[in-house]
């Protein structure tokens, strides 16, 4: 496999003063994998895409916060008009850090743990405090470089709260989209009914179906898909299982059928994407079931 990107400080960051930077991505394209010399804070605000953290591989989608180490190797595989606000910190050099690491993620947990969604409605109020950041830091002055840290304490505190207190009075459409989201990740393996679940909900689908589509730029079968593709990814990856019981376990059940949905996402076939990692990983594997 081809080495890494390192992207160091000095392409991004206006002086060796700057502590914190905003790399707004209007449309992300697919980007290699890659490490940084600075950590970095991924708000997703629009559009779907496949963000392989790892080795590991997730769907993203709005509402998606990712906070990544510096040494974490991360990669965009298939983008759609993804967009991203890329906020990029030294979390060594803050001068707020006695503060602010109360509220960053840990270094040393595990990603999954600096992984969570907030609700589509505080995205606005995180889009304005990342627009302030982003004027702000592209300034060396001191007082600029403090401004900055502090719109980036807001934003972690922010991040904090939105995804310890769920608040729960929110207008009901959205409020579907997220309890929506809760139930396709845990649909993986199973098979979802929309019918149903909008019944559920008492919610009409045709406007539960509209609304996904305008935050995620995709459809629900698009994002199950993703889902599966996810899954599946990781377990080729990491097991020996054959393709007809990782078929099973992402809710297939004609492994034809996913074999023609998994190369449709990862543009290849699920044995070639097993292929490129088998060399590497010949030790410490799952066995087969
Ligand atoms: C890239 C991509 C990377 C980020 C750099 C700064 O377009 O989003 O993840 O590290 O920008
Ligand atoms: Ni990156």
């Amino acid at each position: 496999m081809i080495k890494p990107l390192y992207l160091c400080n000095q392409d991004y960051f206006i002086s060796p003063l700057n502590t914190v930077t905003v790399e707004k991505r209007e449309n992300q394209v697919a980007f290699p994998r890659h490490y940084h010399e600075f950590y970095e804070l991924v708000i997703v605000s629009a559009g779907n895409g496949m963000h392989s953290w790892n080795d590991e591989t997730h769907p993203i989608t709005c509402g998606d916060v990712l906070y990544i180490n510096s040494d974490d190797i991360h990669s965009y595989q298939s983008v759609n008009q993804l967009q991203l606000n890329n906020i990029l910190y030294q979390r060594e050099l803050l001068s707020i850090s006695a503060v602010i690491e109360q509220y960053l993620p840990h270094k040393s947990l595990p990603q999954a743990e600096r992984f969570w969604r907030i609700h589509p409605s505080f995205l606005k109020q995180i889009s304005l405090l990342t627009e302030q950041l982003q004027v702000e830091s592209k300034k060396n002055n001191m007082s600029s470089i403090h401004l900055s840290e502090s719109l980036l304490l807001q934003l972690v505190i922010l991040l904090h709260r939105f995804r310890y207190q769920p608040n729960t009075n929110f207008p009901a459409p959205t409020h579907q989209l997220d309890i929506l989201f809760t139930v396709l990740h845990n649909s993986i393996a199973r098979s979802f009914n929309l019918e149903h679940f909008c019944q559920q909900q008492k919610i009409p689908s045709r406007s539960l179906i509209r609304i996904f589509k305008n935050q995620t730029g995709m459809t629900i079968t698009e994002y199950l898909q993703q889902l599966k593709a996810a899954k599946a990814m990781n377990l080729l990856r990491n097991t020996q299982y054959s393709i007809s019981i990782i078929a099973n376990e992402c809710g297939y059940e004609d492994s034809n059928y996913f074999s023609a949905v998994f190369r449709k996402i990862a543009n290849q076939t699920p044995s070639q994407y097993r292929a490129k990692f088998h060399h590497k990983k010949n030790r410490g594997l799952v066995t087969p079931r």
